[in-house]
């Protein structure tokens, strides 16, 4: 038996490690893993990277690719008779998910710098192509707006390391320096964190930073980075194991399931 898993960028962390918990999920499991990985966004893609797993004869498809609520209806019924689950899309879509819940990832970003007595806050934000890049900085902001805050700056990056490090060397260069930074994922606030080293600031006695992910390399960032976890092990466990269970009943009722995220407090905090 064979599942499909169309992904996004594997060279980011992220998709990486998700990919490698559901292929050792699988093999445990007895299931072979075949991945076709989209270097895009977009519909067109996702479309031609899950058609040339349909054309694998897969059992089944892991979808961890950005898509906006039409574009995974169009292309679950594209997979007609073959299951299929999606783990980058919003929790309101009606269709088989399993997803971090961005909400409650961004409330705790925002209460731990609040604890802390942070009130210039600036965000630095993925992609807002990518529907999680929005609802983790939508969180973000409704989080601000219970205490009657804003931030004070607002960045978007591309997810990369080098993204997070040239938007805060522009912000910094423009003459910010905000208290704290609230970063989308851990790969942007690696760049962050050089950008304020080169700029001569203390993390965290001049700038706090937050990361999110906790990625496997996070707690080895100088210095070790506070983040909000999210635990790819569980999604690759959980995935495998509801896609499986799909396959053997392809007509148990439609689920969207939200997996719990934590904060990691490290040394890039105070
Ligand atoms: C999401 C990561 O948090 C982010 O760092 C980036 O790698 C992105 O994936 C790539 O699409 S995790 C996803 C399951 C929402």
């Amino acid at each position: 038996h064979t599942i499909g898993l169309a992904t996004a960028d594997l060279s980011l962390h992220a998709p990486s490690q998700i990919a490698a918990a559901i292929k050792s999920r699988a093999g445990q499991m007895r299931f072979n893993v075949v991945i076709s990985m989209t270097e895009q966004s977009g519909l067109d893609a996702a479309r031609a990277a899950i058609n040339s797993l349909l054309a694998q004869r897969v059992d089944g498809l892991v979808v961890n690719i950005p898509l906006q609520d039409d574009e995974a209806q169009s292309l679950a019924a594209l997979c007609q008779d073959v299951p299929v689950l999606f783990l980058d899309v919003s929790p309101q879509l009606a269709a088989n998910s399993v997803i971090f819940d961005p909400t409650q990832g961004a409330q705790l970003g925002v209460a731990h710098l609040l604890s802390l007595g942070h009130r210039d806050i600036a965000l630095l934000a993925g992609p807002q192509s990518s529907v999680s890049a929005r609802l983790r900085f939508e969180g973000w902001q409704a989080a601000l707006a219970q205490q009657q805050l804003q931030a004070t700056a607002v960045m978007e990056g591309d997810w990369s390391a080098l993204s997070g490090y040239q938007q805060v060397t522009r912000l910094l260069n423009e003459g910010a320096q905000p208290g704290a930074i609230l970063v989308a994922n851990d790969q942007m606030a690696l760049g962050a964190l050089r950008a304020l080293a080169e700029a001569g600031l203390q993390v965290p006695g001049e700038v706090s930073v937050i990361g999110y992910d906790d990625t496997a390399d996070s707690a080895c960032f100088i210095p070790p980075l506070t983040t909000i976890k999210q635990d790819f092990r569980a999604l690759g466990n959980n995935s495998v194991e509801r896609l499986i269970a799909m396959i053997r009943q392809p007509d148990a009722p439609i689920r969207s399931d939200l997996l719990p995220v934590s904060l990691v407090i490290r040394k890039t905090t105070a």
